[in-house]
């Protein structure tokens, strides 16, 4: 790794702003313990840094004497903390107020502000984790479903991690006897050892395929979607985002044009976090505000993963399908289309045009909740694919797809070499390890590293 790793001590609030029970600052680096025990009087008298690690209770005392708050103060002495360094945590009341003044205080003594994610980067740099462990935590902090959480936790105790240090491992054997035969110009590459390498590599192939095809479902679940409602005003938009969030929260009028602004709500579907929004009714008019509405739906359709068009069953016609062609033409994503208050005709008479082109076409009654279930199904179907979720380990971040589709491309053209060069071969297995490694963080470069890690919350 050619990143360096900064030496002073830093500090952040753990904890949200605002108000709560119990605020928490988090103080890295060799000179934590000491900056700490400054500020801090334990009630016992005890000397905080004494102990390899400890929890005390006392005051954090301003300079002139002043009592700023009762506190707990926990210290975990390296390597025996999260980022590996020495670790002083100050469990406060959750004040603003207090915490602010405890962040003045350490600042006064040298401590410096902790960058986004710093604690996490000192952990991978000081070795602690490896990336896609480290990735995990900002994982862990964002799930938004107990899938997601689940697929964090296995990122977190290094399940990824390992099938790829298995990939690199084998890999690493075969380099080894390339590079003895290219060291022994006059031997050939014997046939034998050869074929066998070949299988391996075939065997990692075929499970770097298996790893990438779980990509896109890994992303989902931990990035989640957005699934916009769109359709006509007053087919009934509002009452089916209501009917899948299983609560009153947008209001639903029979007057066309209740929508204005759009409102969005996380719901789970099939472990997916999806991000549903409500929108205005898609009609020409001139009056400002529908208007600006309408083209904020507009721009909702455009970012949707998957839009569900609403159709009202007792009127549809072809300005619906009209709709449906437009929304098409903005976007390549799903298009369900939706044929709405099924319990006022049980028969709607759907142009011919619609039942032959458009697919999934699914009924619904927002109202009383007929085919509400089918819909969330064919929802995941979209979402995840038909097959049930197997996979234990997932490929969830984007730069990690990208690195092992590198990987494999190495690896196939290994395997396509004819003429066995050993240079060449020596070239391409170098190459994947490289990529590999960007994966684990052994070979991530420090513009990976900062992009990844300015994306957590200072704190963490
Ligand atoms: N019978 C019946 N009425 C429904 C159904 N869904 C919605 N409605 C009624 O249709 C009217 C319009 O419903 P909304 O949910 O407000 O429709 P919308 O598409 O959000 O309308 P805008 O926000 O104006 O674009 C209301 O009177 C609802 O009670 C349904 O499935 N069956
Ligand atoms: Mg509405």
């Amino acid at each position: 790794m050619g990143y360096v790793l900064r030496d002073d001590t830093i500090t952040a609030i753990c904890t949200p702003p605002g108000v709560s029970a119990v605020g928490v600052i988090r103080v890295s680096g060799p000179d934590s313990v000491d900056v700490v025990s400054h500020i801090f009087r334990s009630h016992s008298g005890q000397d905080i840094s004494k102990k390899k690690r400890g929890m005390y209770y006392g005051n954090i005392v301003e300079k002139d004497g002043n009592i700023l708050d009762d506190v707990i103060v926990l210290v975990m002495k390296s390597p025996h903390s999260y980022t590996g360094e020495d670790v002083v945590e100050i469990h406060a009341h959750g004040n603003m107020l207090i915490l602010r003044s405890i962040i003045e205080l350490l600042l006064e003594r040298g401590v410096r502000i902790a960058e986004p994610g710093e604690f996490t980067k000192r952990a991978f740099l000081n070795g602690k984790v490896d990336l896609t462990q480290a990735e995990a935590v900002l994982d862990q902090i964002i799930a938004k479903t107990k899938k997601s959480l689940a697929l964090s936790r296995e990122l977190r105790e290094g399940h990824l991690s390992k099938k790829i240090y298995e990939y690199s491992e084998h890999i690493k054997t075969i380099l080894a006897w390339v590079e003895a035969v290219i060291d022994f110009p006059e031997e050939e590459i014997p046939d034998k050892l050869w074929q066998q390498s070949l299988t391996q590599l075939c065997e990692i192939l075929a499970n770097m395929e298996q790893l990438l095809a779980t990509s896109e479902r890994g992303k989902i679940l931990r990035e989640g979607v957005i699934v916009s409602i769109a359709g006509k005003p007053n087919v009934g938009k509002s009452s089916l985002f209501n009917a899948l969030l299983q609560e009153n929260r947008a209001i639903v009028s029979p007057y066309p044009g209740t929508t204005r602004d759009h409102i969005e709500e996380y719901i789970s579907l099939g472990g997916v976090p999806v991000r549903l929004i409500d929108t205005a009714g898609l009609r020409e008019v001139s009056e400002p505000v529908e208007k600006e509405g309408i083209e904020r739906a507009w721009k909702t359709i455009e970012n949707a993963y998957v839009i569900l068009l609403v159709t009202d069953a007792t009127c549809i016609n072809h300005d619906d399908i009209r709709l449906y062609k437009a929304i098409k033409e903005n976007t390549s994503k799903t298009i369900m289309f939706i044929v709405n208050k099924i319990d006022l005709n049980e028969n709607p008479k759907i142009p011919t045009l619609i039942s032959e082109n458009i697919k999934p076409l699914i009924f619904t009654s927002a109202k009383t909740g007929l085919g509400i279930d089918k819909l969330e199904k064919e929802l995941i179907s979209v979402l995840l694919g038909d097959s049930e979720i197997s996979e234990d380990i997932m490929l969830s971040h984007e730069h990690q797809k990208e690195s092992l589709l590198r990987a494999k491309k190495c690896i196939e053209n290994c395997v396509q070499q004819k003429n066995l060069l050993p240079d060449l071969i020596a070239f391409e297995l170098r190459e994947a390890l490289h990529a590999l490694g960007e994966i684990t963080g052994e070979t991530a470069t420090e513009e990976l590293l900062d992009i990844i890690f300015s994306s957590f919350c200072i704190g963490k």
